[in-house]
């Protein structure tokens, strides 16, 4: 059943002990502040020094490093995009950010993936129309046959947790 295999939880995304996080990152990949500080902090410095020899990620899309001290094998720093009213292809970009990381879970052999509300601190995207657009590409790639099994969407306040678990319901899965 595809909804067993989505769960939308709260807590700190660094904890987990998971095949993957995701990292709501910047083009860069050099680390910031929200989830990319706290995972560059739990990761360690070797984190930083593979980020570096990356060179970047564009935005919509995603790079896929080791975890090196957090309890997940692996971290995929999605680059979300910066709102800008909504017209700007924000959707598109953000719907490409979770194909991208699905894709590199399928090609990294992942069992199990957790994702942040990418986008929606620093960058600004809503949060109801983002919980839309991740729910749509997570389920997607599910159906598509993914070898996923577990998929965790990590809410950081309760607030989020709501709006997400309230998205979650319109789905009817
Ligand atoms: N675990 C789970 N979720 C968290 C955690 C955590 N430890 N910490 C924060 N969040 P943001 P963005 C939630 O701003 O909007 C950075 O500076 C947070 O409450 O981290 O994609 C990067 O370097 C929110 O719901 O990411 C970029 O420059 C969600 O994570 C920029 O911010 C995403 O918020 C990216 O902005």
């Amino acid at each position: 059943m595809l909804d067993e295999m989505v769960e939308i939880i709260k807590g700190d995304i660094t904890a987990l002990k998971v095949d993957a996080i995701v990292n709501a990152a910047n083009e860069t990949l050099l680390g910031g502040g929200g989830v990319d500080g706290a995972i560059h902090r739990a990761s360690g410095p070797r984190l930083r020094a593979e980020c570096a020899m990356a060179g970047g990620c564009p935005t919509g899309f995603a790079k896929l490093t080791e975890g090196y001290d957090l309890p997940a094998r692996f971290v995929i720093h999605a680059v979300g995009p910066v709102w800008r009213g909504g017209e700007q292809g924000e959707d598109e970009a953000l719907a490409s950010c979770y194909r991208t990381a699905m894709a590199l879970a399928e090609e990294h052999r992942i069992d199990s993936i957790a994702f942040p509300c990418v986008g929606t601190g620093a960058f600004g995207f809503p949060l109801e129309r983002a919980c839309g657009i991740a729910l749509s590409e997570i389920f997607r790639a599910l159906d598509e046959g993914s070898r996923v099994k577990q998929v965790y969407c990590v809410c950081f306040s309760d607030e989020d947790l709501e709006v997400y678990q309230k998205v979650l319901a319109t789905f009817g899965q």
